[in-house]
This record gives C-alpha cells, structure tokens and sequence, in this order.
C-alpha cells in the first residue's frame, strides 16, 4: 500500500510538472530540474559547487548569480558556492580576478579576444573542476552562460575544450520604441520601457531583458526608435535612460540612443542644425558631455537622417559624410560611437529606389571620421522576405559598415506567423560579396576580415514588447535568439542554433526537437513561397505593411506603391535591373552582374528582382512563369498546412497552453497564406490572362473582394511620438 501510494504520489507530480504552464517570459533562460534522471545524477556527481571570486565587480557578481540560479534549478538543489577550491567545482573568472585562474595559464591571449571565453576541464590541486575564463568579466559572464546552456541541452561536460569569441564587437538591438511606448514595427504589445515610473522604479523586466541579451552574447541596446523624439535629449529623458544603463550595466550591455539630427532647434533653440555652424557643433558636444556625465560608458548615437522625412545634413547642402563626422567629434573624447543609416531614398531621385543608398554612399567612402560606422540594411531595398544583399557590402572598403537585420516581423508575417529566420540571416551573411575576388562573404565585409575595418557592427530591429511572452509569437523569441547568435558567431549553423533553443524553450525530447527543427527550418522560404515567389517583392498593403497589396498604386510617393516594384503587364512581370533597365545590377561585382545580368543563369529566387520576365517564359522546372508562379504560391500554402500536421504530431510534448496557442496562430497562418495566394494569383491573372491550375482548390472569393479590405487598427503602425 505505501509502494502504491508513492508511487501515486510521483506520477502525480509528474503529472503537475507536466500540466504546469509555461507563459514563455522565462524565454531560453529556464532552469527547470533535468527530468532524465540518470542525466541528472551524472551532472550531480560533476557540479558540487561554485567558487568565484567576485570582489563585488557587478559583471562577474551577474555571472555567479547566474550560475548559482542555473545550477541550483537544472540540478534541483541548491549549489554551494565555496569560498574556497573544493572537488568537482565550477571556477569562473579572469586572470586578474582570480589569482587560481591566473595560475592555471589558460591560453586565453592565444585563443580568444577580450570578450571571448574558454570552458575546460582541469584537475587543480587533485580536485576535478571545471573553469570557465576569460580576459573579461563580461567573457566570463558569456562564459557561464554558455555553460548553462551546455547542461540545459543535455551535452556531455566531463571532456570541454571549449574556445568561444564574438567575431563582431558591436552587437547590439535596435528597438523602434516611441516614447508613448507604442513601438514602430512592434507586434507584441507596448515598449516595455516604462518611462513615467523610471528612473524611480526599475522593473525586473528590464533585469531580465539584460539577462537575455547577455545569454546570446548581445552587448548594447539602442533604446529609441530611430525616427527619434527629441526629448529623449532632456534632462528629465536622460536620468530615465541612465537609471536604465545602470539596470543594464551587471549584464555587459551598453546604452545608446536614436538622435534627430534637428535636436540643436527643436531642444536648444537654435535656428539651425546645420553641422557647419560652430553653435551647432558645441551643442551636440556639450550635450554628449552632459550625456556622459549620467552614463559614462554610453555606447553613442544612431541616426536616419534625410530618410523617409527625417532631418539630416541634407537639409543644408551637407553631405552624409558631414553630418556622421559633426557627431563622431562630439562623441570622441568620450570613445563613444555613431552609426549612421545608409536607409535612404527619396522620392524626387528618378532612379530606382533600390540604387539610392549606393548612390548616396560609396563616393564618401573613406572620408568618414574613425568613430562611424555606416549602418546597411542586409538588401537594397526594405527588410523583404527575400532580397539579394545589399550592394553596398563591399564597396565601401575604407569604411567600416555595419549590418541591420529586422528581427521585428514587419514584412515576414508581423505577429501571427511562425517565420524562423536564420536562413535568411544566414543567406545573407553568406552571400559572396566579390568584393576581394571570391570569398569576401558580406560576413566578412562586416566582421571586418575583408577591409581590416577596425570597428565591427551588427544591429537586429527588436521585436521585443511588453506581452507576457516577450515577442507576440512564441517562435518569434527564436528570432531574437538568432540574431544574437548569429552576431556573436555568424558560421553557426541555422538548424544548430534552432535546435539549442528549442531545447531550452521548449523540451529535450527527441521527437519534439526533430519536427519543430523541421517546422523552423523550412518556415522561412514556406513565407516567401506564399508572399512573395521568384523575387517579388514589396507587394504588402498600404502604411500598415499587413496582408497583400499588389494593387495598391494610390500612395503619395510613387516608391511607395506596390505596383512600382513588380511592374505587372500584358508581357509579363518583375522590375527590370540590367542595363535594360535601372541597371542597379552595375552595383555589384562583374561576377555577380555576369550570372544575373543574363535571364537564363539568374538564379529563379531573384529572377523578378533582376529581371521583367514574359508571363510564358520557360522557367528550369519546364513550366512557364505564370505556372511556376502559380505552382510557387500553391505550394507556400500546401506547406503551411503540413506545418500545422508536424505541429499537432507533438502535442502532449509540451504544455497545453504553449501548444494551443502555437496551433492556433498556425491556423491564422493557413488563412493569411491562403490569402496571399488568391490576392495574388488572381492580381496576377488580370495580366497574364492566364488559367490558375485545374484540379486544385480555386480562389473562394474574388479580387474585388480582396481589394476591398481595410485594416485600421494593425499593430506597429502608430505615429511616431
Ligand atoms: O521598414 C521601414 C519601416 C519604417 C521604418 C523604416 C526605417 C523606422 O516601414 O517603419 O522606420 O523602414 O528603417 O527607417
């Protein structure tokens, strides 16, 4: 009877644990008991307890905190931490804080960068340990979590060699946050910034937050949106951020911030912010001064100037060039940065939207002051589910640029869709750029490899909110996951980074981790299949940027409109870049030009970026285009439905409550990709004149219908306050 009602007892608390809900705010970051219990006793047997010496240093002090909540949760007991060297201990720290770890003369120099890490196995003094060093508290700190992370995903940790170092130095997010903490692009509720109640109250959001970042390497946060409001420049403004710098200071991440180029008139009252004028000069430096006297390692400023109505050395016949370097003299006694955005276009230009940046760009190339660094959207042209890379990696060797990603769904899906995208990232940062010959990857242009450039960057648009899960879509935190991953060490691997976070998001089951990877995996080029097939691009409704639009042809800037980018008639589709047309194939290398200049050897995927293509074209798999656009767009919505059969393959894998609401932003998934391919199609088919395919499920509604909807209250699109 006692056997029975033990026995009882533990299936029921099995049962309790399995019930027990996940909300997703513990992100990766969850530390819950090994549920393997031959795994946990292996661990138990090697990690007794912690030894580091922390000497109050607020970095190494977050690594110990971390390590002690990590072990002490994934073991299920509390972990000692020792104040002196005990067998099978976890040492962490840097030479300079533990004369232990300076004894041991870990290659560190030889092997990582300042903020690099080594995780090893030792016996020191007959006793088992294992250390984790660094040069740095914050490698140490990377380190730790890098540990966790080992154990969370069940590898083995009796023989570690571990070397690990970030190949960009600065990774950081970019939040498109106002400061009414509605967030520009943001699909998960409000910024989660709360302004009113700092720098008083600090939510343990914000400690989290910082936890997080620190987890994936991240190192910096810019915390306005880049379409700046000048009060983040007042006093008032500045003792809230600098409560936040604090916040985040333990975890190794620096603040910056979004500056309006007009601040010297709309904040100091000048009548110019003309970067030539010597009055305009001593206010941006006296207000940095004034910015560094609250937080003395503020990281710089970010700025989109002369873009999209935003002020900018335009304005008074300056150049690029000139208005980065006015800031970068502010900025520099104080070693702080400026990242200038290469995002701009304008309207009055003729040319092809898609060539502006270059256009702007290149021909400063070199004459950027030390401290900038230019800031290139990873395509020409706006964050598409798919574009070839930007043209500007590359041709700019004297001048360091930085990568920006968008984490934040605005063009992939905004808040109902599971999008992974690390093989967009991947792509990308893959790309042969030509640019020294073969092999100048645009990784290697940005991790400064290629050019030497001294200063390396890589920003994510954050898709971060203040919804309880973090992110709006559960797998949406894979994104910002990625990202992260992918600045620190951009030759991992999509599936690999995919298959550590499903383990510590979700579970370590075997069956789970094999078909959610799969989901993930193919998720991406199933959106691009169902949005936006063979290069198209840019055909989204109007403003909010949700559902298609290929119609749209009514907004006030012509580079605006959905039909200025695909360029739909009688003879075909696509926007002509040869020399044919806006040639903003002369961007690129000749190796490049060669192999998509030339139809028949562009590869399909870009064939409508580079290339107006008659609607009966023979494509590769023997269709012609309009079917094999047909057959593109179908199958996007075949394959989200198999996504929805992998995902309910795994249900009991996880808890209800993640699962459910999984499954049910799948089926809005379904829906919206059913939508995209019968808006699509039958726009199309008003040019083609061609049939859509016979035996297959027909469009239920008709393109007057589809026209008609209006969307007035989508997320992401409020004004910019
Ligand atoms: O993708 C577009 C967005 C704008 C954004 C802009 C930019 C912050 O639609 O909302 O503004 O890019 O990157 O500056």
């Amino acid at each position: 009877m006692k056997k029975l009602l033990c026995l009882l007892s533990v299936f029921f608390s099995l049962f309790i644990y399995q019930l027990h809900a996940e909300d997703g705010y513990r992100l990766w970051l969850r530390y819950d008991k090994i549920a393997d219990p031959v795994l946990l006793t292996a661990y138990k047997t090697q990690i007794k307890s912690i030894y580091i010496n922390d000497n109050h240093a607020p970095v190494l002090h977050s690594a110990k905190q971390e390590l002690s909540n990590g072990l002490s949760g994934l073991l299920g007991t509390k972990i000692k931490i020792a104040d002196s060297l005990e067998d099978q201990a976890v040492i962490a720290g840097t030479p300079y804080s533990s004369s232990l770890i300076a004894q041991l003369n870990l290659p560190l120099i030889q092997k990582t960068n300042s903020e690099g890490f080594l995780i090893v196995n030792k016996v020191i003094a007959g006793k088992k340990c294992i250390v984790i060093a660094s040069l740095t508290d914050a490698g140490v700190l990377y380190g730790a979590f890098h540990f966790l992370q080992l154990i969370q995903t069940q590898q083995n940790i009796s023989s570690l060699n571990i070397s690990s170092s970030p190949k960009i130095k600065v990774r950081i997010l970019n939040h498109w946050d106002n400061m009414n903490r509605t967030v520009e692009r943001g699909y998960a509720g409000f910024s989660i910034w709360k302004w009113h109640l700092l720098p008083g109250y600090i939510d343990q959001r914000y400690i989290d937050y910082a936890r997080a970042n620190a987890s994936i390497g991240i190192n910096g946060t810019v915390i306005n949106n880049v379409n700046a409001n000048v009060q983040i420049f007042s006093k008032d403004y500045l003792i809230k951020v600098a409560a936040l710098a604090d916040a985040f200071r333990p975890y190794g991440i620096k603040v910056y911030l979004a500056a309006k180029f007009s601040a010297p008139i709309e904040l100091g009252k000048l009548k110019t912010a003309d970067p030539f004028d010597p009055q305009v000069k001593e206010w941006w430096a006296k207000k940095t001064d004034e910015i560094y006297s609250y937080i003395p390692d503020f990281g710089g400023f970010i700025v989109k100037a002369n873009s999209e109505g935003q002020p900018g050395p335009q304005n008074y016949k300056r150049t690029h060039a000139d208005g980065a370097n006015m800031l970068a003299d502010a900025l520099a006694p104080h070693k702080g940065i400026v990242m200038w955005r290469a995002f701009v276009y304008s309207n009055e230009t003729p040319t092809d939207r898609t060539k502006q940046a270059y256009d702007e760009f290149k021909p400063f190339d070199g004459t950027f002051k030390s401290n900038v660094i230019v800031q290139v959207k990873n395509g020409p042209l706006d964050f598409q589910p798919r574009e070839p890379f930007h043209p500007l990696f590359g041709a700019m060797p004297k001048t360091p640029l930085m990568m920006e990603f968008q984490i934040t769904q605005e063009y992939l899906g905004q808040g109902t869709q599971l999008v992974y995208e690390a093989p967009l990232m991947k792509e990308v940062l893959d790309a042969d750029t030509y640019a020294n010959g073969k092999g100048a990857t645009v990784a290697s242009i940005i991790d400064g490899s290629t050019n030497d450039y001294k200063l390396t960057g890589i920003a994510g648009v954050s898709n971060i909110g203040d919804d309880k899960n973090w992110c709006g879509h559960p797998f949406a935190q894979s994104n910002w996951y990625a990202f992260g991953k992918l600045a620190w060490d951009h030759t991992l691997s999509s599936e690999k980074i995919a298959d550590d976070w499903i383990r510590m998001t979700f579970t370590n089951d075997a069956s789970f981790v094999t078909t959610t990877k799969k989901i993930m995996l193919g998720s991406r080029e199933t959106m691009v299949h169902y949005m936006t097939p063979l290069g198209l691009h840019h055909i989204m409704g109007d403003g909010h940027h949700y559902g298609p639009s290929p119609w749209s042809d009514k907004l006030g800037r012509a580079d605006w409109n959905p039909v200025y980018y695909h360029r739909a008639d009688s003879i075909g589709v696509g926007f002509e870049r040869t020399a044919k047309g806006s040639n903003a194939l002369e961007q690129y290398a000749p190796e490049i030009r060669k192999i998509y200049e030339d139809i028949n050897t562009c590869p399909e995927e870009y064939l409508l970026w580079f290339h107006h293509t008659p609607w009966n074209y023979k494509m590769r798999s023997g269709k012609t285009l309009w079917e094999e656009l047909c057959a593109k767009y179908y199958s996007g919505v075949n394959e989200v439905r198999t996504m929805q059969q992998n995902w309910n393959s795994i249900k009991g894998k996880i808890d209800e409550e993640q699962f459910e609401h999984v499954k049910m932003l799948l089926a809005v998934q379904e829906k919206e990709a059913v939508w995209w391919r019968n808006a699509c199609l039958l726009y199309f088919q008003t040019f083609s004149k061609m049939p859509l395919p016979a035996g297959v499920e027909q469009p239920n509604q008709t393109l007057d219908y589809y026209k008609s909807l209006r969307f007035q209250f989508v997320p992401g699109n409020g004004g910019n306050n």
